[in-house]
């Protein structure tokens, strides 16, 4: 075929890429062969999966060439283990990553198509909560642009994340089915399919020398189906996969059943396996401690570890002593922890290794990274369940534990009971509990935080004893986000205007934005930015518009708080910020401030009340001020529904302000911080995980601290806090309180909103919102000051942007290629 000029750049794992007459002829030839339909009747969906299925010859053709790369030069690689994939939508993403994206444009355009509604037709793939599940999705998106030999795995749940609804204000949760119709990025493997069991019980045998082994009679067994998602590198580098894994009965227990005539127990058991897979916990940084949840954990661990191996062996044999030179696995956070006992089972019950090589051998696989300091979110099974769900991996849990006890803690400790109580992997009392925590750290050979403070509070809070055991074990990274999909694909106007005055190279190497610190004070690129977030701006209004009925000024500042709902995330400090500019207004009609819309987007976990309550009391605030005449447009407050990546990908590029205001030491790193600043918005935060870095990347001109960092925090809390106290001597404080207790926002409801003061008085403040009250108070003065110098206010926005080069999830990969995986990448060669 003839090439047209529009032919894109050549890459490097896919060695044609098409042009837009290609194309344009792929997307047909998809249409009638693919989808059976017409080029006059075909549905916007039609179009979507026709294109999907046009790019996707190009996809598989780079997935084929990194395969067998990967494949013919053994290569050692990582497999990251994690319950959650947030990755939202795939299309445009893999669009700008293969360099098709406008051949695509124009293409469809010459079909008469638009491509931004096609995208529209996209359900997010929401298979996860936030944080840690969408550094899940940069990380596999970098791993694959930095040709690294990587597989993501996972769970493909049929309902991820629930959707949300507002009804008067509150919260309802609705199921998402995003792949009801299927999903045109997915290829099933049925030729991988893998199976694991649970349940039974541990009879404890001899052989003929005498020799005890244990053999595990399983209750259930159950098949893991996967489905691989292919992840496009930059550029076209390599194409890797997510495998995720889908639960489904055993043919050979469904035979089984079904031959003793019990059909309908076949057809039950069928229901209880394929549940397994059905659907995501929607907790973020707690955990429900359900049979369900462990049967989860261990069913994609199991699946995963056993294809590890099979693939180990077909290039091995059955010579175990290169699997670590071969083989490193990442658990992020605990909740695949339990892969540490299954590879022990592994090896001792089936390989029938000794106990001491098996477990060298596993001390030099995996590496644990902590996601949160939360006690609540410290994940604990007790032993009870663990019993019934897993009774073989107990038994390797408490020889794990009486190992390290014995050659370990009280070799450093002799004699100490109270050390061995406390690093016991067993925690004793009433009903005794498994930590995964301690389980993690002994069973990896490194353990990381996610930023500089959370890797310091995790050793010297979390695990000092175990730092005390092994100095070397514990490290940091620093989390990053993927420029290609939050600025590059999210934020197109700005991404142009870098491409024009730094070159293009900055979406493969972020630290490139620096040289565009240089026209920080050039009025003519000050123009183009603030044109560009004047535009975004609008953009999102619309949007707003849409969902919400609400209007809003694109000349206000934007301010934008978009993460879970958490009380330790303080959305309810942002409200009583709001609730005090509300109330300086009715007093002063004359209050000066420059307008202000406040944009929230968050989910709360179902079963978190006061998160609810949080929203519910939002909604009702905004409700009042949006409608309140004497505001005179001053203040807008609007709560986004059903926050979601999609979303975030309208709103970071049209914010001004970026709220970031945990309590020091809660927050582990934060990812929003870095997405928000990447696009131009100022950060309003407190010294908290990422922002700290934030703020020395950024400068303290170009950021706005606020509050008790980490340090007096601990020392205020030792000291006894009173929040009591700010609410009789501060008087603002004490009206805002009193005023969400009255029927204002709830007309003939007083009291409705009065969860939020009995928390921040009776229950104590736990997150010391009213000792950082007037602080933030004042650091949100100080940027209402520096917008009113919009010169002023460009060059900060510029810099925000030009300075956030450290936290590209590029670099993220690169420290834990250097510090854990010790990787080499790998070019790919073409067919
Ligand atoms: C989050 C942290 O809260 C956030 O600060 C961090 O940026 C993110 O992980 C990525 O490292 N934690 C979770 O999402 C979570 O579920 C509990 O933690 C295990």
């Amino acid at each position: 075929m003839k090439k047209t000029s529009s032919k894109a750049k050549a890459s490097v794992a896919i060695a044609d890429l098409p042009s837009t007459e290609e194309l344009k002829n792929s997307i047909i030839k998809h249409l009638h062969g693919s989808l059976g339909t017409d080029v006059n009747k075909a549905s916007p969906q039609a179009w979507w999966r026709a294109t999907c299925a046009a790019v996707n010859e190009y996809v598989y053709d780079g997935l084929r060439n990194t395969q067998r790369t990967h494949y013919q030069q053994n290569t050692r690689a990582v497999h990251y283990f994690s319950l959650e994939y947030l990755m939202g939508r795939l299309f445009s993403n893999n669009l700008h990553n293969l360099g098709v994206y406008d051949a695509a444009k124009d293409a469809l355009a010459q079909l008469g198509l638009n491509i931004a509604d096609l995208e529209d037709q996209e359900e997010d793939m929401a298979l996860g909560n936030g944080g840690l599940g969408r550094l899940a999705a940069c990380f596999i998106d970098s791993m694959a642009t930095l040709n690294y030999p990587a597989i993501g795995y996972g769970i493909h749940y049929e309902h991820g994340l629930f959707k949300q609804e507002f009804s008067d204000g509150r919260q309802i949760e609705r199921p998402d089915s995003w792949r009801e119709y299927g999903n045109p990025w997915e290829i099933c493997r049925p030729e991988s399919i893998q199976e694991i069991s649970v349940y039974g019980y541990v009879e404890t045998t001899y052989d003929l020398q005498g020799k005890m082994k244990k053999v595990w009679h399983p209750g259930r067994i159950i098949k893991g189906v996967p489905w691989d998602i292919p992840v496009v590198g930059y550029q076209g580098s390599s194409v890797n996969v997510l495998r995720l894994w889908e639960s489904r009965a055993s043919d050979f227990f469904n035979w089984d059943v079904f031959n003793s005539g019990g059909y309908i127990d076949a057809a039950r058991q069928n229901i209880e396996a394929e549940t397994i897979s059905k659907v995501l916990y929607p907790n973020d940084e707690t955990d429900a401690g359900k049979e369900l949840r462990l049967i989860q954990q261990y069913f994609f661990c199991s699946c995963s570890l056993k294809d590890i191996i099979r693939r180990y062996k077909r290039a091995n044999g059955d010579d175990w002593s290169k699997f670590p030179e071969q083989v490193a696995i990442q658990l992020n956070d605990t909740h695949p922890a339990v892969a540490i006992p299954e590879l022990m089972r592994i090896l001792v019950d089936r390989a029938e290794m000794s106990w001491d090589e098996a477990w060298n051998l596993c001390q030099n696989v995996f590496a644990y990274t902590n996601h949160t300091l939360l006690p609540e979110a410290l994940e604990k099974w007790s032993v009870r369940l663990f019993e019934k769900v897993l009774p073989r991996h107990l038994e390797i849990i408490y020889e794990i534990n009486r190992r390290f006890l014995v050659e370990q803690v009280d070799v450093l400790w002799p004699g100490d009971n109270e050390k061995k109580r406390k690093l016991s992997i067993i925690e004793e009392g009433h009903e005794p509990m498994v930590r995964m925590g301690h389980l993690s750290v002994v069973g990896s050979f490194r353990v990381n935080g996610v930023a500089e403070i959370h890797s310091e509070l995790v050793k010297s809070d979390l695990f000092p004893e175990m730092v005390a055991l092994w100095p070397d074990k514990f490290t940091n990274v620093t989390n990053g986000v993927t420029p290609r999909r939050w600025l590059k694909a999210c934020n197109p106007r700005l991404a142009k205007l870098l491409d024009e005055t730094i070159g293009d190279e900055w979406p493969r190497d972020l630290k490139q934005l620096n040289k565009f610190a240089a026209f920080a004070d050039d009025p003519a690129i000050q123009d183009a930015f603030m044109a560009i977030k004047q535009q975004n701006k609008a953009d999102l209004a619309t949007v707003v518009k849409k969902l919400t009925n609400i209007s809003i000024d694109p000349h206000a500042i934007f301010d934008i708080q978009i993460k879970r709902l958490h009380e330790y995330k303080r959305q309810h400090l942002n409200l009583l910020h709001i609730l005090a500019l509300y109330r300086r207004i009715l007093q002063n009609p004359d209050y000066d401030m420059v307008p202000r819309v406040f944009l929230f987007g968050a989910k709360a976990a179902p079963g978190y009340k006061l998160a609810k309550e949080i929203i519910y009391a939002i909604n009702k605030v905004a409700e009042k001020i949006n409608n309140d005449k004497r505001v005179k447009n001053r203040l807008k407050v609007v709560f986004m529904p059903n926050y979601r990546v999609t979303l975030a990908e309208k709103m970071i590029p049209a914010a001004d302000v970026s709220e970031q205001i945990s309590t020091a030491g809660k927050e582990a790193s934060g990812t929003g911080n870095m997405k928000l600043a990447l696009n131009g918005a100022i950060t309003v935060g407190t010294l908290d995980g990422a922002n700290i870095e934030i703020a020395e990347e950024v400068g303290p001109d170009n950021i706005s601290i606020f509050g008790l960092t980490v340090d007096e925090v601990k020392a205020l809390q030792a000291k006894g806090y009173h929040s009591w106290d700010y609410y009789y001597q501060d008087a603002e404080i004490k009206a805002i309180l009193d005023w969400l207790e009255t029927d204002y926002f709830t007309p003939g409801k007083p009291g409705e909103l009065s969860a939020i003061k009995r928390s921040l008085l009776e229950g104590g403040d736990p997150y010391l919102v009213l000792a950082d009250f007037q602080s933030y108070v004042k650091a949100q003065e100080k940027v209402d000051g520096w917008y009113r110098d919009q010169a002023g206010w460009a060059k900060k926005a510029i810099l925000n942007t030009a300075l956030m080069g450290k936290f590209t999830s590029d670099r993220s990969i690169e420290d834990y290629v250097e510090k854990v995986w010790k990787l080499d990448s790998c070019k790919i060669s073409q067919q």
